[in-house]
């Protein structure tokens, strides 16, 4: 189903006021254009590096004051970077600064221009010769940005570091990098300053044409349909999204994708909040070999790419959501500034769980509900890698955020063919997927910033610990649990690692609001299967992604901490991030907080993770904790079949 709704916010403001947690519409991506022109700020050969809305301030959004439409900007004119603020609705400059320790991201145009001056270099021409290429037409070569500070001319000059892939024979080019010859480049004089040529790897020829691969008819996949022949069950209405007791706002942003604002569930026909914004904040992806060109992997994929490509793509009708659900197209800058719409970015179905809500057989009877769930998806794709992004509501007051990793591993060629032995230790950074190529060991690391405003702005972060109580002079018993609520008071006491030995709940919640049965109301972030890094804290890779140092954070809100590895992480010298701001220890105790939960895994790849890796599922709940009065879905409706 084609949804108008986004069309007619990028028409607005001439058919409806715009909301101010909208996204940037059209004529605000141009009013934007326009101000930092005739200011001087940016002429003919500026570039917009990233154009995003300024959120507005949360007080104005929760006492319904006037809020002006802004939007945080980055221009690039050659080697300087300068932060703007730009005010739409009075089309003045809010604020504007060159920035002396900070580089704006890598644009698309940027990346890809790289081809033509490396292949230019003589010394990048004898060593593709070295290896018997010499038609440079099948060569393709593209300078990334590094994200933290891995040479000393990064301080001062826009780095860009190269590599080359063969292109012939195949239609994609992972899996056929050329090993062992990287480039350093000046990306605004285009010069090559260095080529580091260290090891001859014949480039890998195992198949890698996924899409080719004939289909083959599994025995009994006879067809399964699902289709809302009356419509969705929920409505979207000028940006707010309605679904049974569900209520909350959406919108697409270039960095981050889905940001979810002002989560309410509705109670007994009143609305309370639950989470004021939700998104992904960052993604962190090392890789685990210190070689020449993979010794520098350690991806901060949102930060670091949002501007070559919008972090999220589009989505396939019928393979990435169904065909009855309801897509969203977004509005993202490109790098002069003007808008570009882009199709199909997000998706919102119904699903049938296909299991009971609940249920209780008793006296030869069977009791329940059937259980269904609101799913909004996108899908980010980040070059070799991706990842399919799930906001999952359920009927009881839950939501799963839960992430699909799938696309193609990140290879390296080898001299050798195969493992020499048949144990699983024939190099210790990765395994073979295919004949000369290595799957190489590495993490995911992703930081979800959850704004959580349960039953109002000012909440308290308890940990709701589990812990083993000796019972005495008990024959029947020598031992129980028992749980201890202790409450953080500082973003110290909120720096949470998974313990099996010692369990606990994380829950925020309102100290000052008591549910029926006199407990505070409250919601848990209920972990899931994760990961923790296992880097030094001095290695400087793990400084630019140390968020994954703990799976759980808690800081007081403030608006301008929004990304875990901080706003720029070109080059970075990694010292505005997650880790960082707790260092101040401030106080988290009745007052407007904010959790960051680290979703991760450490990934070992294996053959059937080649050449396209099946989606491998990894998420966390957001639960309510006495906060409704008894189980929210007792009234569900007996079948699922029901007009409503
Ligand atoms: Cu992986």
């Amino acid at each position: 189903m084609r949804l108008l709704y986004f069309l007619l916010v990028f028409c607005l403001p001439l058919v409806a006021q715009i909301h101010p947690l909208d996204s940037l519409t059209t004529s605000e991506f141009w009013a934007v254009y326009e101000t930092l022109q005739k200011s001087g700020q940016a002429d003919a050969d500026t570039v917009f590096s990233s154009v995003l809305l300024h959120p507005p301030s949360k007080q104005a959004i929760l006492t319904n004051q006037p809020v002006p439409r802004q939007a945080d900007v980055i221009l690039r004119k050659g080697n300087k970077t300068i932060a703007a603020t730009v005010n739409i609705t009075t089309k003045t400059i809010t604020s504007s600064q060159e920035l002396k320790d900070a580089q704006a991201p890598f644009t698309g145009s940027e990346l890809f221009s790289a081809d033509g001056p490396i292949k230019k270099d003589p010394r990048v021409i004898e060593a593709l010769k070295k290896r018997g290429l010499t038609d440079l037409r099948t060569v393709q070569c593209l300078a990334l940005p590094v994200a933290y500070r891995s040479t000393p001319e990064q301080a001062t000059q826009r780095i860009g570091f190269g590599s080359c892939s063969k292109t012939n024979g195949t239609l994609h080019t992972w899996g056929r990098s050329i090993e062992g010859l990287t480039i350093q480049m000046d990306m605004v004089t285009n010069k090559i300053l260095k080529v580091i040529d260290t090891e001859v790897a014949p480039v890998p020829t195992a198949d890698n044409n996924y899409e080719e691969i004939p289909e083959v008819p599994r025995p009994h996949t006879t067809p399964i349909s699902t289709s809302q022949p009356m419509g969705p069950g929920y409505k979207i209405d000028k940006g707010e999204i309605s679904w049974q007791n569900w209520q909350f706002r959406m919108r697409l942003d270039q960095r981050v994708g889905t940001v979810l604002n002002l989560v309410k569930v509705i109670d007994k026909g009143k609305p309370r909040s639950v989470m004021y914004e939700g998104h992904v904040s960052e993604l962190f992806v090392p890789y685990m070999d210190p070689a020449n060109g993979w010794n520098n992997r350690a991806f901060i994929d949102a930060g670091q790419f949002y501007a070559t490509s919008p972090f999220i793509k589009p989505l396939k009708i019928g393979l990435d959501c169904p065909a009855h659900a309801t897509y969203f197209d977004a509005l993202f800058s490109t790098d002069s500034g003007s808008p570009k719409l882009h199709t199909n970015m997000a998706c919102l179905f119904e699903r049938s769980l296909d299991t009971p809500a609940w249920r209780h057989g008793e006296d030869g009877q069977i009791y329940g509900r059937p259980n269904r769930q609101l799913i909004l998806r996108t899908a980010a794709v980040i070059g070799n890698y991706d990842y399919i992004m799930d906001w999952r509501f359920d009927p009881d007051g839950t939501i799963e955020v839960a992430v699909g990793a799938t696309g193609v591993i990140e290879t390296k060629a080898t001299a050798q063919k195969l493992p020499p032995d048949h144990s699983h230790n024939a190099t210790d950074t990765g395994q073979y997927v295919a004949e000369h190529t290595v799957g190489v060991n590495h993490d995911h690391y992703f930081s979800y910033r959850l704004d959580m405003d349960v039953d109002g702005a000012s909440n308290s972060f308890m940990l709701h610990k589990m812990v083993p109580k000796r019972i005495e002079n008990d024959p029947m018993r020598k031992s129980i649990w028992v749980t201890q609520p202790t409450m953080a008071a500082t973003e110290k006491e909120a720096i949470l690692d998974i313990d099996l030995a010692k369990p606990s709940m994380w829950m925020f919640m309102n100290p000052a609001v008591k549910g029926p049965l006199s407990y505070p109301t409250a919601y848990e972030i209920m972990p899931g299967a994760t990961a923790k890094s296992l880097m030094s804290p001095d290695d400087p890779t793990q400084q630019i992604g140390s968020f994954s140092e703990h799976q759980f954070y808690v800081t007081p809100y403030n608006a301008n901490e929004r990304y875990a590895s901080g706003v720029y992480v070109t080059s970075s010298p990694a010292k505005d991030g997650l880790t960082d701001w707790v260092k101040a220890n401030r106080s988290i105790a009745n007052t407007d907080i904010v959790g960051w939960y680290t979703l991760g895994f450490h990934h070992i790849t294996r053959a059937e993770d080649w050449p396209v890796m099946p989606a491998m599922w990894h998420s966390f709940l957001i639960r309510p904790f006495h906060f409704f009065d008894k189980n929210p879905v007792l009234d569900l409706p007996k079948s699922l079949n029901t007009k409503p």
